[in-house]
């Protein structure tokens, strides 16, 4: 599509510099430049485990061990990865921008880490970096804990190979020993539950004040324009804001390498741009 519209540089840079109220709701693929696997697609299991079949609380009832291994991996990947020219270029726009609010899919912290103003970012599914208590009655939460190993029997995940080697933790048939419930850190609280991360699992609730939150900044003035990136877009209510968006006036910026794909084209409504590329190489020059 040499210089179709909806790829077009110039003709997106004119829209930006006309559009006041920003919303952008982001995805995996924008900390896949730093490094971190997504989901959905390559890259989306875990030793012989489907990601999202491991981000359930089904999986941490079954075998807390396991799943805990899954999350002290990605809190190690996450402390060892650098936030790249994807979000630096958003928080970037955010710091000029009061305007501009980020909805953030991603709990790997990268987005703060590039000094995104925190009242512009909305963590939706919260962060591998608190710690909650994962008994269903009980309040206790730990913000802020980059503990890395978590705790002493989780070392296994916290590991670096020399040269890059892939960790044997990660290679199926690298058998592990069973982590049995007594091992891992209870709630200093209730004494009761066990700690987990401060994730939202499927079947979870959003956090509720901040759905409010974002439902009263959507509803408070039109929407000039709303980025949407490196999301597949499958999940909810996250992807629903895209909709809401467009019914408060705004058009859609997506930024994904299959955004440009035959069988995503049709998504593309007119005066929405579309740019098949990676985040931290697009964001900088859409954004500068
Ligand atoms: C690049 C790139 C590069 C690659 N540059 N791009 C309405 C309809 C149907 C179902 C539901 C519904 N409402 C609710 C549901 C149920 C469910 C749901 O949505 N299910 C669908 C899957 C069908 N939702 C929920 O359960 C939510 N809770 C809820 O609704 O509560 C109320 C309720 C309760 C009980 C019953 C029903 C409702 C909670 C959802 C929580 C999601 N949690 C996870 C795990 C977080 C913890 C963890 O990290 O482990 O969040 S799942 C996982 O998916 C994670 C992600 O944030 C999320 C989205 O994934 P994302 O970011 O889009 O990643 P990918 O991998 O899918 O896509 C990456 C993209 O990047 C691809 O497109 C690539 O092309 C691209 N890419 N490289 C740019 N360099
Ligand atoms: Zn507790």
């Amino acid at each position: 599509h040499p210089m179709a519209p909806h790829n077009d540089i110039e003709a997106f840079h004119q829209v930006l510099r006309s559009s006041r109220r920003i919303l952008a709701l982001l995805g995996a693929g924008l900390s896949a430049d730093s490094g971190l696997p997504t989901f959905r697609g390559p890259g989306g299991y875990w030793r012989n485990y489907d990601a999202t079949q491991l981000a359930t609380v089904r999986a941490f009832k079954m075998d807390p061990g396991i799943s805990w291994l899954f999350y002290a991996y990605r809190r190690h990947l996450g402390l060892k990865a650098e936030p790249n020219l994807g979000h630096k270029a958003l928080a970037a726009l955010a710091r000029r921008n009061m305007d501009f609010l980020c909805l953030t899919q991603n709990v790997d912290n990268l987005s703060q880490r590039a000094e995104h103003p925190s009242s512009q970012l909305k963590c939706l599914h919260g962060s591998l970096y608190d710690i909650k208590c994962s008994n269903e009655s009980c309040d206790w939460i730990q913000k802020g804990n980059f503990d890395d190993p978590f705790c002493a029997v989780l070392a296994p995940a916290s590991v670096d190979m020399p040269n890059g080697e892939p960790l044997p933790l990660l290679d199926p048939y690298h058998r592990i020993k069973h982590i049995t419930e007594d091992e891992l850190p209870k709630c200093p609280q209730c004494n009761k539950g066990l700690q987990r991360p401060g994730v939202v699992w499927f079947g979870e609730d959003l956090d509720a004040t901040m759905m409010m939150d974002i439902s009263a900044w959507i509803r408070a003035e039109p929407i000039d324009l709303m980025f949407v990136i490196g999301t597949s877009a499958q999940v909810y209510p996250a992807a629903g804001y895209i909709e809401k968006a467009r019914k408060r006036g705004a058009r859609i910026v997506t930024i994904n390498p299959e955004a440009e794909d035959e069988a995503e084209m049709y998504k593309i409504k007119p005066g929405d741009f579309a740019f098949g590329r990676n985040a931290a190489e697009c964001l900088p020059i859409l954004l500068e």
